[in-house]
């Protein structure tokens, strides 16, 4: 069955696993040479700070990335959110992996790794993120997507490190937490135009629309954005957070700054603050909008992601009822958060409503004991 990845160090799917901690050593030689691609490609080290292959990285992916299971929607990653994304404090320039045709210089394929300092239980081990992994739809079943990673693997290890954590819809060897989407209809009008969303039983648009309707304004009192002069006391604030999960990230205050301060159409953060002026609270979201596939009036779905909240002064359902009123304030169609960290406790009350399709959770060359989604406090863009 698992061709590939029962040659990886990751635990097999019937796996009961107990202890936590690397699955094998620390590599003492790493391969100099780049793992061999089918004759017609070639390796590049794309450049996202040049205009012309951040662009060639935004068509494929906005063309080859990830769909949902009925091929309506596909994520539409904006070149400004990948850059973010992907150079963060410590980045580094050849885990920006592409694969071209050696003819025509096309970019067909693409994977990507970025530094993190990740919990998980009480352990604190140096990974790398890996992300957007995407081969183009003429290129698939090739057993590209294989090579792709062992290179990856490769760059990421000849910078000594050896371990990775990554999500993905598809169930692979083996899960450490399995997550669900959750979705806040901020416009259902459009949501049911476009299908979405669609009208239950003894459901009228007219119901919909006002069962959905929030206030204009935020009801926190002084909630505002993120500001350069809030982040060392929010970076506290996140971290002893963020400490309670079993699976989650240690942010630098450099990392924090970068994830955080707002940027337009990117991310948004707000918080709340006390009479002294301390940060007692904060919440935030990314924009990743998708492309609507084949319908003739709406070309996009413009969507806001729940990011990382801390709620002291506040509850968890006040917070995010305030972000879905900036994010209707700012045009958003759909509001969605998964069911992680402390977010039962709003999903309800707020009329999310439950998606289709899980997001499971993966360790490369490192296996701990399954973690519920409560327990999970990272979420990757
Ligand atoms: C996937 N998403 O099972 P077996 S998520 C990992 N992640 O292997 P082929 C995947 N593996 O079963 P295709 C995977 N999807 O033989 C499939 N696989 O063991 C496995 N989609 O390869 C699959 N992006 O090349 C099988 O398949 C083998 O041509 C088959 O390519 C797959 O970014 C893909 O969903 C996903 O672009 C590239 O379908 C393609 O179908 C595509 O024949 C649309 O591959 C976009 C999409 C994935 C988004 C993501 C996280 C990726 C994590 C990769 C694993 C990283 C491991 C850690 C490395 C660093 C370690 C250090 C240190
Ligand atoms: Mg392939």
């Amino acid at each position: 069955q698992w061709k590939f990845w029962d040659t990886q160090p990751v635990p097999k799917l019937n796996e009961d696993v107990k202890d936590i901690g690397a699955i094998e050593p620390d590599k003492v030689h790493v391969r100099e040479e780049p793992y061999s691609l089918p004759v017609e490609f070639e390796w590049d080290t794309v450049d996202l700070g040049n205009p012309n292959q951040l662009e060639e990285v935004y068509k494929l992916l906005n063309e080859n990335y990830v769909e949902d299971d009925d091929n309506m929607f596909r994520f539409d990653y904006s070149a400004g959110f990948l850059q973010w994304s992907l150079r963060p404090p410590g980045w580094i320039q050849d885990w920006h992996c592409g694969v071209r045709v050696k003819k025509s210089k096309k970019l067909v394929g693409f994977i990507s790794a970025i530094p993190a300092l990740i919990k998980v239980y009480d352990r604190h081990q140096r990974m790398v993120e890996i992300n957007f992994l995407c081969v183009h739809k003429k290129l698939r079943t090739k057993r590209v997507a294989p090579v792709l990673i062992r290179e990856i693997t490769r760059r990421v290890n000849r910078r000594g490190i050896f371990q990775a954590v990554y999500t993905a819809g598809v169930v692979l060897p083996k899960p450490v937490a399995k997550c669900r989407y959750y979705h806040r209809s901020l416009n259902p009008r459009k949501l049911v135009e476009v299908k979405f969303s669609h009208l239950g039983r003894n459901q009228t648009m007219q119901r919909l629309v006002k069962l959905m309707r929030l206030p204009e304004e935020p009801q926190i009192r002084g909630i505002r954005p993120l500001k350069p002069c809030d982040i060392p006391q929010c970076h506290k604030l996140m971290a002893n957070y963020l400490a309670k999960f079993n699976l989650s990230p240690v942010f630098t205050e450099e990392e924090f700054s970068h994830f955080f301060l707002p940027r337009k159409d990117i991310v948004e953060s707000y918080v709340v603050t006390n009479q002294q002026g301390e940060v007692t609270d904060m919440a935030s979201f990314f924009i990743l909008s998708s492309s609507i596939m084949h319908h003739p009036d709406h070309q996009m779905l413009y969507a806001a992601y729940s990011f990382y909240n801390v709620a002291v002064a506040h509850t968890q359902k006040e917070l995010m009822k305030d972000m879905l009123i900036f994010a209707k304030k700012l045009g958003f169609d759909v509001f969605n958060a998964l069911d992680l960290m402390d977010n039962h406790s709003f999903l309800k009350d707020l009329k999310f409503g439950m998606g289709d399709g899980n997001l499971h959770y993966y360790l490369y060359n490192y296996k701990c004991p399954d973690i519920p989604e409560n327990n999970v406090g990272l979420v990757l863009q």
